[in-house]
């Protein structure tokens, strides 16, 4: 059953938010085991750190009311579905898709929808890759599939977006143009810098191929 359809209970907030809770701890967990798998396999960490939340109820009725719908249990349920969110930070790009792939993998996971705005970053200059997710919460005498947002990034991506939002939230969306403009060039030069990193990276591994070949 998907969280949609839950009609026992449907008027209660704890319920509701019980099963986000539990949906976060779940992805939480996988996400660890996946980075732990990684690390087992390969001697590399693609993940830097993950932060998880449930959206506070002002943010929830926030978003509803953007949306246009009445602040209710059955709406936010059905409208939002950022309620749990994980946020994977991940050192480099080529991490982001391979973290992506590792979850797409997962067979417990369904993937609902995902959003690449790093092929296709936001009007405001948001690089980020968010995976809409359901994970199935066994209860003792049903299974509810409840919705996760994974959003995954780089350190820059993550420094941009979290002051960005810093600074967006304080003009409630109006910023003034050259704001607005300023903080596009800022994106513009975090991108540039993870693209520097990303090479860089991947001319130290090679350097350092070349060394242990002449060694042999
Ligand atoms: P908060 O306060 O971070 O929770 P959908 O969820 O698919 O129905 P939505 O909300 O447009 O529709 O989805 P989207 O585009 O995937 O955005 C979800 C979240 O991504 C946002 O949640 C932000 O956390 C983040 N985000 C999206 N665009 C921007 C942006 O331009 N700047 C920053 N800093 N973050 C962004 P909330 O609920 O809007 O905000």
């Amino acid at each position: 059953m998907d969280i949609e359809e839950l009609k026992e209970g449907i008027d209660s907030w704890e319920t509701v938010m019980f099963l986000y809770r539990s949906a976060l701890r779940e992805v939480s967990t996988k996400l660890d085991i996946l980075n732990d798998e990684f690390i087992q396999i390969n001697n590399y960490n693609p993940i830097e750190y993950i932060k998880s939340r449930v959206k506070t109820p002002e943010s929830i009725v926030k978003k509803l009311k953007r949306q246009g719908h009445e602040d209710s249990i059955e709406n936010m349920v059905k409208y939002v579905n950022d309620i749990a969110g994980v946020r994977v930070v991940c050192s480099f790009t080529s991490d982001i898709y391979r973290m992506a792939e590792m979850i797409g993998k997962q067979n417990d996971l369904t993937v609902v929808s995902v959003k690449d705005y790093i092929k296709h970053p936001k009007e405001s200059g948001y690089k980020s890759f968010h995976m809409l997710v359901t994970v199935p919460i066994f209860l003792g005498d049903q299974v509810v599939n409840t919705k996760v947002e994974i959003q995954i990034r780089t350190i820059a991506m993550d420094f941009w977006a979290s002051l960005e939002h810093k600074i967006y939230y304080k003009f409630e969306g109006n910023a003034p143009e050259y704001i607005s403009r300023d903080l596009r060039a800022c994106a513009s030069i975090v991108s540039d810098l993870d693209a520097k990193m990303l090479q860089l990276n991947e001319a130290i591994l090679e350097a350092k191929a070349q060394q242990e070949e002449e060694k042999e």
